[in-house]
């Protein structure tokens, strides 16, 4: 029996994270043998995220976001829909998929939050007209929810990376006692004032990509102690490598949030701002998981621009810090990948035996 074809729908409605997203879905379910069509309405960040591909992966434009002699025809209905982030697929898709006889299982993947309405609605479904049923997929931090993304063999190429040796690769190195920290944050970090905070210990900044010109003039004033580094545009994989890298790690948004967890190092998570607050409580949330104690928090609360954080710009030890991230780590490697759970999660909704 050929393997399932899924079909993942991918928006890119904001930043990156959309793309980073349904990348590393549609590769996670290709290495598990599954055939895998991404189409999305705005490839170009997969040029720099993955320039080579992946095998089991096709890409195609959204219906009418294609680019030059693609216009982004129809697409083909599969076994599984995969619709990341409540993104819509074309009318004509929805109903090709209700005039089949045995309509694809479908799928929303939804944002990740270690919020407590995730355990909630993980899994429930919404009936659809045409009699289609669209499954909530959410992936989570306990096991009561979707997983987290995680690439088979993640653990063992961190365990045995070296640090020096792709420094050097990407033209980089860390001078004797130098602390090394990478930055990938949203304007509204109050990243003037945690320079010179960073600056105290003989530190080197590798700047991502990203960052956006409104940190310029902070970027741009000369601290003694203090050296910044622009990075280039980096490969999904270099961008791992990056924070396996460095000993302290400033994310942001989903993706780059589980990302930090699995190097393991010390991390500042700064969470996407929304208007209406609601990024409060998803940074508190989260917190709670972490279990990293009052510095860590104080300082995360800071980093976010919330209440509460006082004088909250001071970095914590690092050793006890790391450990609580290792601790954290460990048990979310304990639990099984969202691309896996996923799989399993379809198979169970399919009924077909696939
Ligand atoms: O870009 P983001 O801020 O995306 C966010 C979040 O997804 C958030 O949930 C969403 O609501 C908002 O957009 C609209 O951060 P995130 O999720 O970490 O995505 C960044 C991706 O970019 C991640 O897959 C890593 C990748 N990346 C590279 O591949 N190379 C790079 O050089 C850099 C800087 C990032």
């Amino acid at each position: 029996m050929p393997a399932p074809r899924w079909t993942v729908f991918c928006r890119v409605v904001d930043n990156l994270g959309d793309a980073g997203v349904g990348w590393r879905l549609a590769t996670g379910l290709a290495a598990l043998g599954q055939r895998v069509r991404l189409v999305i309405d705005d490839a170009a960040p997969l040029a720099f995220m993955a320039p080579g591909g992946a095998p089991g992966v096709e890409v195609q434009p959204w219906p009418g976001h294609g680019h030059g002699g693609d216009a982004g025809g129809e697409v083909e209905v599969g076994d599984v829909v995969i619709e990341a982030f409540g993104c819509d697929p074309p009318p004509a898709f929805v109903d090709a998929m209700a005039a089949r006889a045995s309509p694809p299982v479908w799928i929303n993947l939804e944002y990740l939050s270690a919020e407590a309405y995730v355990e909630r609605s993980h899994g429930l479904p919404s009936p659809r007209p045409g009699g289609l049923v669209k499954w909530f997929y959410y992936p989570g931090f306990t096991p009561r929810t979707g997983g987290l993304l995680r690439e088979r063999g993640l653990a063992a190429a961190r365990a045995a990376f070296d640090p020096a040796a792709w420094l050097a690769s990407q033209g980089l190195r860390r001078e004797p006692g130098e602390r090394l920290a990478s930055l990938f944050c949203y304007p509204g970090a109050p990243l003037a004032a945690l320079l010179p905070v960073l600056a105290r210990e003989p530190t080197r900044l590798l700047v991502t990509q990203g960052v956006g010109a409104a940190h310029d003039a902070a970027l741009g004033v000369a601290l003694k102690g203090l050296r910044v580094q622009r990075l280039p545009w980096l490969s999904q994989d270099g961008f791992d490598r990056l924070l396996w890298a460095c000993d302290l790690n400033f994310v942001r948004g989903e993706d780059s949030l589980v990302r930090a967890i699995w190097a393991g190092a010390p991390f500042v998570w700064q969470a996407y701002p929304q208007h209406d607050g609601a990024h409060a409580a998803k940074v508190e949330a989260l917190l709670a998981q972490a279990a990293a104690g009052p510095e860590v928090a104080r300082l995360w609360r800071a980093w976010n621009g919330l209440p509460g954080a006082g004088e909250g710009l001071e970095l914590p030890e690092p050793a006890p810090w790391a450990a609580s991230v290792q601790r954290w780590r460990r048990g979310l490697l304990a639990q099984p990948d969202l691309a896996a759970a996923l799989l399993a999660f379809a198979r169970g909704k399919a009924g077909t035996g696939w």
